[in-house]
Parts: C-alpha cells; sequence; structure tokens
C-alpha cells in the first residue's frame, strides 16, 4: 500500500518536473570529481593536413572570421570543447590573407606555432608572430589577424569559450571592418612592458591584464634556461613557468592560466592529481605522459588533455629538451575556492601503465 503510494509519488514529481535528491545518481554529489571530458591525444601530422586542406577549399569571410579547428574531447558529446572549461583549436592563415576584427567577452590566447610574417593586432596594438610568441586576448578587446607574407602562418587558440557558454555571458561582435587603425609604431607593448622586470616609471596602474600584448620566445625561452640552471624544479612538472601580468603576478587571464614547462633529457616526474583540466602542446621534443594509467606518446605538434582530476605524469624519453605549452583551468578553481591537489604516493611516485593510447 505506502509502495504503490510512493511509487505513485515518484510519477507525482515527474510530472511536475521535480526530483527528489534520494532517487539522484551520485551525479549531484559523487565523493570525487567525475569529469566527463576523458584524456586523449590528437597528432600534428593530423591536424596539419586537416588544417593545410581547409587552408585550400575554406574562405575567411566576415561572420566565419577564423580558419579555426577545434579539439572535441569524445567524452564531452560532439561539443567543440576540449575540456569542461577550455577551448583549444589549431588557426590556419594563409599568405596575405586577413581575420576581420572582432570581439567577444570570452578571455584568449594564441602560441604561435609558425608566424611567418603574420601579425595580430590587439586593440589597436600591432604585434608581429613568431614561433613561440604568446599573445593576449583579454576579454572585449578588438582583434585583427594578417600576413603580410606569401606563407602561411599556424598557430593554436586558446580560450574560455566552454566555461562562458555555461555561464551563458556570451558577447560577440564584429567591427565590420578588416583591420582596425594602428596609432602606435609596431611591437608597442612589448617595447614598453616587454621586459617583464621594469615599468615605464611614470606609470602607477596595476591593470587586471598584462600591459603587454605578447611574450616573446627569446624571453621565455632564457627564462626556462635560467631556471634550470639554478637547480630548482618542481617534482610534478619539472622546469615549469606560469606566465604572469609583471605588474601583479597574478595568471595573464583570470579563467585561465598560461604554462610553459621544460622537461630536461630523460626527466620522468611525479604524478598529481588537481581540480583543473589542462590542455597541453607539445612545442618541442617527444615523450610521453601517463595519464589516469594511459600512456600517450607525444611528440613535436602534438595537442593532449588531463582532465580534472586525473593522475598525470610526464617522461622526456630523448636525450634533447622537451618543451610543452598547457592552458589550465586553475584560477576559476582557485576564484571559486574549489583548487585542491593530490601526490601519487604508490609506486615511488608512478603510475602503473594499464593500457597505451593508439
Ligand atoms: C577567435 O576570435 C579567434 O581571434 C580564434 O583568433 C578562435 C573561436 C571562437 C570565437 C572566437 C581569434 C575563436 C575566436
Amino acid at each position: 500500500m505506502k509502495d504503490d503510494r510512493i511509487e505513485q509519488l515518484l510519477q507525482n514529481f515527474n510530472e511536475a518536473n521535480l526530483q527528489p535528491l534520494w532517487t539522484l545518481e551520485s551525479d549531484i554529489m559523487p565523493h570525487k570529481p567525475n569529469p566527463k571530458s576523458i584524456p586523449f591525444l590528437w597528432k600534428w601530422e593530423k591536424l596539419y593536413e586537416l588544417a593545410e586542406e581547409a587552408g585550400e577549399l575554406i574562405t575567411l569571410e566576415r561572420g566565419g572570421d577564423r580558419r579555426a579547428i577545434a579539439l572535441a574531447n569524445p567524452g564531452l558529446g560532439g561539443m567543440p570543447f576540449a575540456t569542461e572549461t577550455l577551448w583549444m583549436a589549431v588557426q590556419w592563415l594563409n599568405g596575405k590573407e586577413v581575420a576581420p576584427a572582432h570581439r567577444h567577452t570570452p578571455q584568449a590566447i594564441r602560441f604561435i606555432v609558425d608566424g611567418a610574417g603574420s601579425y595580430s593586432t590587439v586593440e589597436g596594438d600591432k604585434v608581429y608572430l613568431e614561433r613561440g610568441d604568446l599573445v593576449l586576448n583579454p576579454p572585449l578587446l578588438w582583434h585583427d589577424h594578417g600576413s603580410e607574407s606569401e606563407e602561411r602562418a599556424i598557430w593554436i587558440d586558446g580560450l574560455d569559450i566552454p566555461l562562458t557558454k555555461y555561464l551563458n555571458a556570451n558577447f560577440f561582435e564584429p567591427m565590420h571592418k578588416d583591420t582596425q587603425e594602428v596609432n602606435t609604431i609596431k611591437n608597442y607593448s612589448i617595447l614598453k612592458y616587454g621586459s617583464g622586470t621594469l615599468k615605464p616609471a611614470w606609470e602607477r596602474e596595476k591593470p587586471v591584464y598584462p600591459p603587454m600584448s605578447t611574450f616573446k620566445w627569446v624571453k621565455t625561452e632564457q627564462a626556462l634556461l635560467d631556471l634550470a640552471k639554478s637547480g630548482a624544479a618542481c617534482p610534478h612538472d619539472d622546469i615549469a613557468m606560469e606566465y604572469i601580468n609583471p605588474l601583479t603576478g597574478n595568471p595573464v587571464m583570470k579563467t585561465f592560466s598560461c604554462w610553459i614547462q621544460m622537461l630536461r633529457p630523460n626527466v620522468h616526474t611525479q604524478a598529481h592529481r588537481e581540480v583543473c583540466s589542462t590542455v597541453y602542446f607539445v612545442f618541442e621534443g617527444s615523450g610521453y605522459s601517463v595519464i589516469d594509467g594511459i600512456r600517450f606518446d607525444w611528440k613535436q605538434g602534438d595537442l593532449f588533455v588531463v582532465p580534472n582530476w586525473k593522475l598525470h605524469e610526464h617522461i622526456n624519453t630523448s636525450n634533447e629538451r622537451a618543451i610543452l605549452f598547457s592552458i589550465n583551468d586553475r584560477p576559476t578553481m582557485e576564484l571559486l575556492d574549489k583548487y585542491r591537489a593530490e601526490k601519487y604516493e604508490e609506486n615511488g611516485g608512478h603510475q602503473i601503465v594499464t593500457s597505451v593510447f593508439e
């Protein structure tokens, strides 16, 4: 009798668009993070081949705006997202082409694979792009890209599009012209703030976003080499550095952070897991990472994902340095007081490999 009434009650809840907690699976309150995105790797050869073909077949009309090809994590049900919070794409710009000016609320970065005479103009500040440069695009700053050479340029785009979409906070605005006016000399913000340790003495502001639009590779590489020389290293990430706003010490974006790390020859890091998701780009070298027990072999140009709370460790299998660029949503987690991390203590800090990703 009571059972019948309970049955009826559940049906009534359902019809009234209500769901009682006691019938819900642990989806609502799992004992630990249970991401839908899965550890995954995209091979550069394939990405390059398809981007090149897109370069031949797809023209950049206003509205389409960017020839960006997004990583779609197979765990995310066909969404063009690398993780639950991060977008990562490969973008191809043909020689002499223009990607027209627009602006949007998602925070964005570009990491240059091959600049080949191309530029990005961010809010009137025009910078020329070289391999290994990091270009910042804080929210709602106008930006357009173009090529002044005959050669194609290629870079990767990281944005917080999935998070912005979840929050229903997206705004997008085309400028209705191809390129912004540039009123300063080229590389203006780099010349003014690029040292990273000195600033124009008369300026007292501490802007939320870094004052320079670009971090040049020569400086980044020097910082990695110097840190290595110091003898200090992270057990989980070896020679790892975070790009920061030099005027505040904060990550370059509010919702995500950018890292560059050098794995010294034959280094094998200690596994750990964190409440944040990370997308890696292999800038240089070869090796593998073990993510949640799965071995992911990687080499230059490959991209791979470490979802939230998955154990991971990195191994450089060669006698040359390996360099990984990555973006992670740790700043969001910290801002919202959700960040945690845990070392893997068993087996000398190294996971047992249970399968190899093909
Ligand atoms: C965008 O503005 C760029 O400016 C790249 O290069 C990828 C993906 C979605 C929305 C805007 C860029 C983008 C994007």
